[in-house]
């Protein structure tokens, strides 16, 4: 019932561009949309390889980015025109590994969800408006250094909107030596794969960050301009971007969410366990005192973000050399998180996989007669065996002068971060690689 609404509501406010690109959504949307391999030619039935010889993807789908250090990213990327872009099957591999790392299995978003505070206004950009079908040609210069790579999108065409680049982020770390002789420092790199989607006046910038120490970042980027239907707040709800006290833009919400399947060394069997730390006031002559308790999150969850709080999801089967069981932490990035949906209620979601459940709100996938279309009721008491994480980061956006004209990017997103994933930082200089564990003591 509230797909209707909203498809209603979408083609009443974001015009007949907003209404075509709906209605070819529907009638994908229950087609499923596989990778769309340039080579369309390739017979379908190709002869079957020994799975360890098979490429994971066709190259034409492949992304690899060796970065300084010698940490080399590994990954298939497809296009799903109602997510967008796909990461699927994420390796990392550090100069110190035989092998690449499987970190993730596939990745991606799995809703933008814009409410507009007066109640009026509802989207969900995904699978309500047509984000897929908004992908953008990108030019070289918005791809510095990069390859910008075409997507075929099926009722679309191609559009050359896949962009892969290197960027530099500083100092990956820095360390002198007690004497103060010699400096140890780096400057690290980062892989970056991205596109823009259009969806009505907003442009959105899908960015994923791979960098050499291991850590992935993901984080949605949205500029473009504000509504311009959305200009009625004069109920004080809104902020006055114009002149004077006129033109009122109606202040809103982006949560989005990504939905993550982690493949750990392989295998999407993985745990998840929350960590919580208290800390109590110091009592006599001691110091403050921080007690960590470690829970086993063994049940679906629907989880809500709290100060020194935070997940990781645990190899099951993988050990670093120093014999710890290899996991990647999810760190949040700033995030306002809005009460007003069931789905938005929460910060992070854990649901036992199943293919149909693919967005965390509006799913337009078929999962039965009758079946909840949002991840916060998918969270039932299954117990998590083959856990999919839903990461949920939301920004209220009360406008101001400066998102005039065009808006300036504003970011929201998250980290991955690798914990015990290798023995040691992935880039330690050689004349420090016996330096594990507790160092000789000063004498
Ligand atoms: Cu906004």
């Amino acid at each position: 019932m509230r797909f209707s609404t909203q498809l209603a509501a979408a083609s009443r406010l974001r015009g007949t561009g907003a209404v075509l690109a709906a209605a070819a959504l529907l009638a994908t949307a229950t087609a499923a949309a596989g990778p769309v391999s340039p080579a369309a030619a390739e017979p379908v039935a190709a002869p079957a390889a020994p799975a360890a010889a098979r490429p994971d993807c066709s190259a034409a789908h492949r992304i690899e980015q060796t970065l300084d250090g010698g940490t080399t990213w590994r990954m298939c990327w497809r296009y799903d025109t109602d997510a967008g872009l796909v990461l699927d099957k994420v390796s990392y591999q550090p100069k110190s590994a035989a092998a690449p790392i499987r970190v993730l299995t596939s990745a991606k978003l799995a809703q933008i969800h814009v409410p507009y505070d007066d109640g009026k206004n509802e989207f969900d950009d995904l699978t309500g408006a047509g984000f897929g079908m908004g992908l953008q040609n990108l030019k070289p210069a918005e791809c510095p250094g990069g390859t910008i790579t075409p997507v075929r999108v099926a009722d679309l065409g191609t559009v050359k909107g896949l962009c892969t680049t290197t960027r530099a982020r500083g100092h990956a770390y820095r360390m002198a030596n007690d004497q103060m002789t010699k400096v140890w420092q780096a400057q690290g790199k980062d892989l970056l794969v991205y596109t823009v989607n259009k969806v009505a006046w907003y442009e959105y910038i899908t960015e994923w960050r791979f960098s050499s120490d291991g850590t992935i970042a993901a984080n949605v980027g949205a500029t473009g301009s504000l509504s311009p239907m959305d200009y009625n707040a004069t109920d004080g709800r809104g902020w006055p971007i114009g002149t004077g006290a006129r033109s009122y833009a109606t202040s809103h919400a982006h949560n989005v969410f990504w939905r993550l399947h982690f493949g750990l060394d392989g295998s999407p069997k993985d745990r998840v366990e929350q960590f919580d730390s208290t800390v109590t006031r110091p009592t006599g002559n001691g110091g403050p005192k921080v007690r960590t308790v470690r829970t086993p999150v063994t049940k679906e969850l629907a989880g809500d973000a709290k100060t020194m709080r935070w997940w990781r999801v645990v190899s099951q089967n993988g050990k670093n050399k120093d014999g710890h069981a290899r996991s990647y932490e999810i760190v949040p990035g700033p995030s306002a998180t809005h009460d007003g949906r069931g789905f938005t209620r929460h910060d992070i979601y854990f649901t036992q996989a199943r293919a149909c459940e693919q967005f965390a709100s509006n799913n337009i996938r078929d999962c039965g007669r009758g079946a909840p279309d949002s991840v916060d009721k998918w969270v039932n008491g299954e117990p998590l065996v083959n856990p999919i994480a839903w990461v949920n980061i939301g920004f209220h956006h009360i406008a101001r002068d400066e998102d005039q004209q065009p808006m300036p990017v504003h970011w929201q997103g998250f980290q991955l971060a690798p914990r015990d994933v290798t023995a040691m930082n992935p880039l330690t200089p050689p004349a420090l690689a016996n330096e594990n564990g507790q160092p000789d003591q000063p004498r």
